[in-house]
This record gives structure tokens, sequence and C-alpha cells, in this order.
């Protein structure tokens, strides 16, 4: 079966041309322009599915490179499991999520990637693979790194926060980045002293400062330009790349873009809440409102440059991704748990639904092209990860991911709409410019005005390459 999205504006990382997209089973057969013979014939012959795309956005499905589903902390999980998660994915235009399998001190690699396989299959409503995260460093866990890239797992996640949990002090990060240096794995970092950071947090619940505003306070932007600044430094003693995820703060940006200007091989990326919501208005509400806002690194102040610095960065490619660090809890039960002790609040925000909208508002405001939008939710989110060009473009034999967006429509994002496992919105009530109307996955419509028409387990694993970005 053959579908024709026709009379759209094809938009890609390098620019946009009205064009019509076959669709052949599960990949792109063609992109020609309107009316050409490859698609009259095609609407003659009547076997077709004709999707008319006239004055809508033809883009590659969104590529989130950064999720958590059903990830356990602090004592609980993400409330989204594969399966909610990435049906709200879909809803917001993304079509394939990259999530994190986690290993723990003295847990064995293997099983713990296991364990996340058996989460997913069979559950996911698009395309997703995995990244491992490496909690424990050791000989053994260091080997396994090699294995595991044969199986298409080809990036790493280390800490630098969360000590006794996921951290991991220099050493062992060196020792990680020299093994990747060796087989070709890409090294992601989050970049947060953690040892400082509980120190300040201790000294602040002994003052009796509990309350949500203080997780980002005792989390000062300084400590991760700093973490920022040491993981170049070991990267460049290893001699291999480094991807930031989640990066928050000016101080951090700075030295990314000092090492990109000295030539190095430094990478990152951002997540819409750092551009959108900040540590006074949304962190600091009023009550406990702000644990729906507790995510590490932390909300930085309006009152800094961040926010204006992560756009600038976005358009200048020291921010080369945009992706979510989805990581949704429910108020009730699950941010509860700190309400006495913000220490205790689980870390982490509900995004992938709304990420390619609320980039797209970038675009609208004038902070980003319409080719910058792709390139950073879906091109280069696919090259840095080894998807492409399977993932991220449409171009003849890629896998049929595509949304097709309407500027002129208009939306508001609300929990009582968003189809996330979560009792509230971090972007409760905002206005959203434009919106996804159609999702295709690898050729099957899965969204359509609002409706889901796919299935459990339509989703299917990717094994990945290796980062585009490595040499
Ligand atoms: N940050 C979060 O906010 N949640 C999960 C893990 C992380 O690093
Ligand atoms: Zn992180
Ligand atoms: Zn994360």
């Amino acid at each position: 079966m053959r579908t024709l999205i026709a009379d759209g504006t094809v938009v890609s990382a390098t620019g946009r041309v009205r064009a019509d997209v076959v669709v052949s089973g599960e990949v792109i057969e063609a992109v020609v322009a309107p009316g050409s013979e490859i698609a009259e014939s095609l609407r003659r012959s009547g076997d077709v599915h004709v999707i008319n795309a006239a004055d809508r956005y033809v883009v590659p499905g969104g590529v989130d490179v950064h999720t958590h589903m059903e990830l356990p902390f602090g004592g609980t999980f993400a409330s989204d499991t594969f399966e909610t998660g990435t049906r709200a994915a879909a809803h917001g235009g993304t079509t394939t999520i990259v999530d994190f399998a986690v290993q723990r001190e003295g847990e064995d690699v293997r099983e713990c990637l296991d364990a996340w396989f058996a989460k997913a299959e069979g559950q996911c409503a698009i395309d997703y693979g995995f990244h491992m995260i490496m909690g424990g460093i050791d000989e053994r866990s260091l080997k396994e790194m090699d294995t595991l890239i044969n199986d298409g797992i080809t990036s790493f996640k280390l800490f630098m926060a969360y000590p006794g949990v996921l951290y991991s002090d220099d050493g062992k990060i060196l020792a990680a980045m020299q093994q990747a240096h060796h087989n070709g794995g890409l090294i992601m970092m989050h970049a947060e002293n953690g040892i400082a950071i509980d120190v300040i947090a201790a000294q602040a619940a002994a003052r009796g400062q509990t309350d949500p505003v203080y997780h980002g306070i005792t989390r000062p932007p300084r400590l991760e330009g700093e973490a920022t600044y040491r993981a170049i430094q070991l990267a460049l003693v290893a001699g291999t790349p480094v991807y930031f995820v989640h990066l928050s703060a000016s101080e951090a940006l700075t030295h990314v873009a000092a090492a990109r200007n000295e030539g190095y091989n430094v990478f990152a990326e951002t997540c819409p809440q750092y551009l959108y919501l900040n540590l006074e208005e949304h962190l600091g509400a009023p009550g406990f409102a702000g644990a729906g806002y507790v995510c590490s690194p932390p909300l930085r102040s309006r009152h800094e440059t961040h926010h204006a610095d992560l756009w600038r960065g976005l358009r200048t490619n020291d921010l080369c991704v945009v992706s979510t660090d989805h990581c949704p809890f429910c108020m009730k039960e699950q941010k509860e748990l700190g309400r006495d002790d913000f220490r205790l609040i689980p870390n982490g925000l509900g995004v992938v639904e709304h990420r390619m909208d609320l980039i797209y508002q970038g675009v609208v405001q004038g902070e980003l092209s319409l080719e910058r939008w792709v390139e950073t939710c879906a091109t280069t989110p696919a090259r840095m990860f080894g998807l492409y060009p399977r993932k991220g473009s449409i171009t003849p034999g890629a896998d049929a991911d595509v949304v097709i967006y309407n500027p002129n429509s208009t939306s508001r994002i609300s929990a009582e709409t968003h189809h996330m496992n979560m009792d509230y919105s971090c972007f409760e009530g905002f206005e959203i410019a434009g919106a996804t109307e159609t999702v295709l996955s690898r050729g099957r419509v899965v969204v359509d005005g609002g409706n889901y028409l796919g299935s459990r387990g339509d989703g299917q694993y990717l094994r990945r390459s290796l980062s585009q970005y490595l040499l």
C-alpha cells in the first residue's frame, strides 16, 4: 500500500520545498514536485491513500534521545510506562525515542540491559532504542561496553551527580572515556558536581530550608559549569568526544562553546524546560506546587542569562540537540514523597509530548528557523546517535516517520488533555501556535486529528550504529 502526502512544504535541516512525498510500505519512496507524473499516476491508479498537506509543514518524525520511561528513582518509578510514554510522544510528533537502561554498582550490565528490553518489548507505540547508564564502572562493566556496541547500544551515560546512587568519580569517568575511545561509543555526561551539591543541600535542610525551591538553590549553575569543564578536560585526555545531556546553565554553555571553538568534539543538548521554565515562578511556586518542577539540573533563575543563552546556543549550534529528559512523576504519592524535605522529591518532569510544539514556538517567536527546528529535534539527534539516515530525514529509503504540522492551528497544553501518565502539566495553560495533525510511524498513520490509531507494540527496537560525530 502506498501513501501520497500531497502538496505540503517539506522541511529538512537544510531547506524547505513544496513537494509530494510518496510512501511505500514502511519507507519513503520519493520526494517529488507537486503534480509530477509519479504522483499523478498514483492518483489515477486509485490504489493510494492521499493525505492533503496543503498549507502544512511536512517534517521528519521527532527523535527524542533522552527519555526515562519507568525509571526507578527515589523509591518510586517514573509514571509513564513504555506504552503510555511512547503513545504520548506520538501524539506530539515524536516517532523515535532513545531511553536509558540502568546499571548500578556491582550489577551486571547485560542483565540490566535485558531488564530494560523486557520492559519495552511489545509495549511501544513508536520505535525505540537504548543508551546504557553506567552507574558502576569496574573492569567487568568496562569490557561489557564493547559487547553492547554490537547490539546497537552505542552510547553510555555517566553521572557526576547523585553520589552513592549513580555517581562516578573522575577516575571512573576517565576509564569509561578511554574505553569509548577504543570502542567508538559516545559518552553522555550528566554534569553537576554532586559531591558539593550534597553538602550544600544537607546544610540547607539542617537550617529548615526544605521547600522545593531549595532543590534549585542548592544546585548552583557554577557547579554545572565546573563539572562541564572537568568532563571536557577528562574527555580531551582520553581522546574521546563528549556529549552533555540536559545542559541548563550559561556557565556550562560557556565551557562547551570554548571547547568547540578550540576545535574539540564537544556536544550538548538542552531541553524545553530549561528554555521556558524558571526557578522563581515554577520551582518557587507557592506551597508545594514547586515540587512539580523538581528536576536535575534544576530550572534556572529568570534574573540570570541562562534562558537567552540557551536559545542563542541552539542558533549557533553550541547546543545541537533538543531532547526532553522525560521522567514524569505524579504529584499524588510521588512528588509528595518530598513534602517535608526537597531532597526526597523524585527528580524529573514529563515533557515528551510537547517537545516539538514547544521548540516550534521558538520558530514563531523568531528564535530559530524552521530548518533549525527540524535539525535540532530530528536530524541531528538521529545523526548523533547512529540512527541516520533511517530516522531524522524525509529522503528516499528512510523510514516513513513523518509529521504533518499545521502552522495555522492552535492548542493549549493542559493535564486535562495531555496523554502522558501525569496528574499535572509543567506547561499548564501554555498557548501553542501550530499543531501536530497527522503522524506516520514507518508508513502507518498512528495519530490523526488528535486520535490515536496505532497499537501497543507497533514500535520496534532500533539497533543503533556509531555516532556520525565521532571524528
Ligand atoms: N534528572 C532528572 O531530573 N531525572 C532523572 C535523572 C536526571 O538526571
Ligand atoms: Zn541526567
Ligand atoms: Zn536523564
